[in-house]
C-alpha cells in the first residue's frame, strides 16, 4: 500500500496516521502508538483512501492524476491492451457538491470553536423533588420567519420570536414545581429556513425570511443557550432534545452540537444528539418519544416506540409522544397506554399559512411527571399572557 502518496489528501490528525505507519510499519502498531483503536485507525485510512480517489488519486485503479481543489472525480475510464496494461485514460471532473456543504460546516465550526466551553459550570439551585420532572415542548418556534402585519395580520421577526418564547417560558417556569430536572424538547422547526436558499428542501416552498440567514442561525442558537439559563435556574439539571423538522433539517442537527459545545463545561445540562428524527426520554415509569411529526402517521407511533424502545415499553406505564408540524393542539391515546399530543406554537403565521386559512391557538406548556403517576399537572402561557402577563 502506498501511504506516501495519500499525503497530500490527508487531513492533520489522517497526517498524524500516516506518520506513525511510517515509523512503526503497520497500520495496528500506529494504531497502538497513537493510543487509538485499531478498527478506528483503519477507517480512518479508509476514508482518507476514498477522498483521494474522488479528488483522482488511487495508484491500485491506474487513477494518478488528481483534479483541481474544489472539483471531484466524475467518471474514469481506463483502456487496456491484450497485456491488461493501461494505454489510455479519460478522467471527466464536475464541481464538488460538497464543497458548499463543507463551507457550512466549517463555518459552524468556527461558530462552535468561539463558543465551545463558554458556559462556566453554576451552582445547582436547591430543588424540591427527585419525583417529578417539569417537560416544556416547544412546538415549532419558526426562528428566522418573517410576517408583515398587513399580509398577514401581524408582525413577526426574530426579536419577537426572541421575547415571546423568553417570556412564555419564564412564566411556565416560575409557575412548574421545583423538580430537580427540566426536560426542554425542541419539537422540530426551530429554524424557519434551512440555509440562505430560503426555500423548503422537499416542497421548495419559498419562505418569508427575517434577515441574513447566518445571523438568524447565530440568534436561534443563542436564543435557545438563554432558553436553557432560565431553566438552569430553578432545576438543578437540565437535558435538551431538538427535532428535526421539514424546515431545519440541518440546522436543527447544528443546534444540537451548538449547544452541546456551549455547555461542554456544565455537568448540569445535557443535550442529546440530533441523529434520528426521532428522540427519546425515560423518567422512571414515563417514557416521552419526541418526533416533528411529518414522516411518520401518528397511529403508528406507538408501534414505533415499542419497537424503538423494547426494554424501556416494558418497564413503563405512562407513555407519551409529543409532536410538532401541525402548529395545533391535538391529543389522543392509542393502544398500550400511548398518548399522542401536538403542540401549538407561539409563532405567528406567515403570508402562506395565513392564506391557507389556518387560524390556531397560539401557547407554551410545562408538564410536570411524576415518577410513578405519569403527568399530574400543565401550567399554560397564552402568547396574550407572554405578551401582556
Ligand atoms: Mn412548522
Amino acid at each position: 500500500m502506498d501511504y506516501a502518496g495519500l499525503r497530500p489528501y490527508a487531513s492533520e490528525r489522517q497526517l498524524e496516521l500516516l506518520d506513525a505507519i511510517e515509523a512503526y510499519g503497520t497500520v495496528s502498531a500506529a494504531a497502538k502508538a497513537l493510543d487509538i483503536a485499531e478498527r478506528n485507525a483503519r477507517r480512518m485510512v479508509q476514508t482518507l483512501r476514498k477522498n483521494a480517489a474522488q479528488q483522482g488519486y488511487s495508484p491500485e485503479h491506474h487513477m494518478t492524476k488528481p483534479v483541481p481543489d474544489g472539483f471531484v472525480v466524475s467518471g474514469v475510464s481506463t483502456y487496456y491492451n491484450d497485456e491488461g496494461q493501461p494505454v489510455g485514460q479519460w478522467v471527466k471532473s464536475r464541481l464538488s457538491q460538497d464543497d458548499r456543504l463543507v463551507k457550512i460546516r466549517e463555518a459552524i465550526d468556527d461558530m462552535m470553536a468561539e463558543y465551545k466551553g463558554k458556559a462556566r459550570p453554576t451552582k445547582p439551585p436547591k430543588t424540591a423533588s427527585e419525583d417529578i420532572v417539569v417537560a416544556i415542548p416547544i412546538g415549532d418556534p419558526h426562528i428566522g420567519m418573517y410576517a408583515w402585519h398587513e399580509e398577514t395580520g401581524e408582525n413577526f421577526n426574530v426579536s419577537i420570536a426572541r421575547e415571546d418564547l423568553l417570556s412564555a417560558m419564564n412564566q411556565v417556569i416560575k409557575a412548574s414545581p421545583s423538580a430537580h430536572k427540566c426536560l426542554i424538547v425542541n419539537l422540530g422547526d426551530f429554524f424557519h429556513a434551512d440555509n440562505s436558499d430560503a426555500r423548503t428542501a422537499r416542497s421548495g416552498h419559498s419562505l418569508d425570511v427575517d434577515s441574513r440567514w447566518s445571523h438568524v442561525l447565530k440568534l436561534g442558537c443563542m436564543l435557545m443557550v438563554d432558553a436553557v439559563h432560565l431553566a438552569l435556574k430553578k432545576h438543578a439539571e437540565v437535558e435538551v432534545i431538538n427535532a428535526i423538522g421539514n424546515h431545519d433539517d440541518h440546522s436543527s442537527v447544528m443546534l444540537a452540537s451548538f449547544l452541546d459545545a456551549y455547555f461542554h463545561n456544565e455537568p448540569r445540562v445535557t443535550v442529546q444528539p440530533t441523529t434520528s428524527k426521532f428522540n427519546y426520554f425515560r423518567f422512571h415509569k414515563c417514557l416521552i418519544g419526541v418526533t416533528h411529526g411529518d414522516t411518520v402517521k401518528h397511529m403508528a407511533l406507538g408501534e414505533l416506540m415499542a419497537a424503538d424502545k423494547a426494554e424501556d415499553w416494558g418497564e413503563t406505564e405512562f407513555r407519551y409522544w409529543y409532536v410538532g408540524h401541525i402548529h395545533h393542539s391535538k391529543k389522543f391515546e392509542l393502544r398500550g397506554s400511548v398518548i399522542v399530543e401536538s403542540f401549538r406554537t407561539l409563532a405567528a403565521k406567515d403570508a402562506w399559512h395565513s392564506g391557507q386559512g389556518y387560524r390556531a391557538g397560539r401557547d407554551l406548556n410545562a408538564i410536570v411527571l411524576h415518577k410513578d403517576f405519569g403527568e399530574v399537572a400543565r401550567y399554560r402561557c397564552d402568547i396574550r399572557m407572554a405578551r401582556y402577563g
